[in-house]
């Protein structure tokens, strides 16, 4: 007896500067895949649940500091701990969103312009990790972005943070495969309907027997 391979899900991943509307699309892509009737995980980096998560959680909301090299470490570390359940779950078949990944992980770091770590450096500790089937960057301009209210409290949420962190993801999604720009500048229900678009394609496309890469 025979039993057809199981089909993995794909690996979804939404990126994008400060208020550019990650989240409320990550909940409306969750919530438009259950209703195609697929099996759907969002999860959000930095997960703050976990031992690394509270260190990084402390330092965002500026209550404790960390040498720039080991927050960036920890960060990644936080995606390490957590990969090994993303393959489980594409491996049986499961759609993951994911709320920022390592594109954010090194644009944050690399945005300091600490001597020492470069885009080069910081993306070391991700190679190995699960490679996204489909990369959303939502694309915001800072004028959009500020009339979705002002910035917040925590570490990076300033101007001149802001603007270096828009170019270094310019400067990367250059050069990366696989990566979908959005303009988040529409209306939400405009975004969703093109990230909807663009994830259908990404389906439609994919080896769903094959398996999930990794970054490089
Ligand atoms: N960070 C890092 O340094 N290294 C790493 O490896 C990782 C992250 C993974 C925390 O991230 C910080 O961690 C972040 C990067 C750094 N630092 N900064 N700055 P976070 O993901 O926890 O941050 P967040 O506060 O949850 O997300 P966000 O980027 O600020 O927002 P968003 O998720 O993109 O947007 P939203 O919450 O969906 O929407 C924002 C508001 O706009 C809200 O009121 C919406 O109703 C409204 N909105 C959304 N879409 C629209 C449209 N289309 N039109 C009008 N209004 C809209
Ligand atoms: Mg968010």
């Amino acid at each position: 007896q025979s039993t057809s391979p199981t089909r993995r899900g794909a690996l979804i991943v939404v990126e994008g500067l400060d208020r550019a509307g990650k989240s409320s699309q990550c909940e409306m892509l969750r919530d438009s895949l259950s209703r195609q009737g697929h099996v759907v995980k969002y999860i959000r980096f930095p997960d703050r649940t976990t031992p690394i998560g509270k260190l990084i959680d402390s330092y965002l909301r500026g209550s404790s500091h960390q040498d720039d090299h080991s927050i960036h470490l920890l960060f990644s570390a936080n995606r390490w701990e957590i990969s090994k359940s993303i393959e489980e779950d594409i491996a049986n078949g499961t759609m993951v969103i994911v709320d920022r990944y390592s594109y954010s992980g090194v644009v944050y770091s690399a945005a300091k312009a600490n001597p020492t770590l470069s885009l080069e450096w910081a993306w070391r500790p991700e190679i190995g990790l699960p490679r996204p089937d489909i990369c959303l960057f939502l694309r915001i301009s800072p004028e959009e972005a500020a009339k979705r209210g002002g910035f917040g409290a925590e570490r990076y949420e300033n101007g001149e943070m802001q603007t270096r962190v828009r170019e270094l993801f310019q400067t990367i999604f250059e050069k990366q495969q696989d990566v979908s720009i959005i303009d988040a500048g529409k209306s939400i229900e405009e975004v969703s309907q093109e990230i909807q678009g663009a994830v259908a394609g990404c389906i439609a496309r994919l080896d769903v027997t094959g398996a999930l890469r990794k970054l490089g």
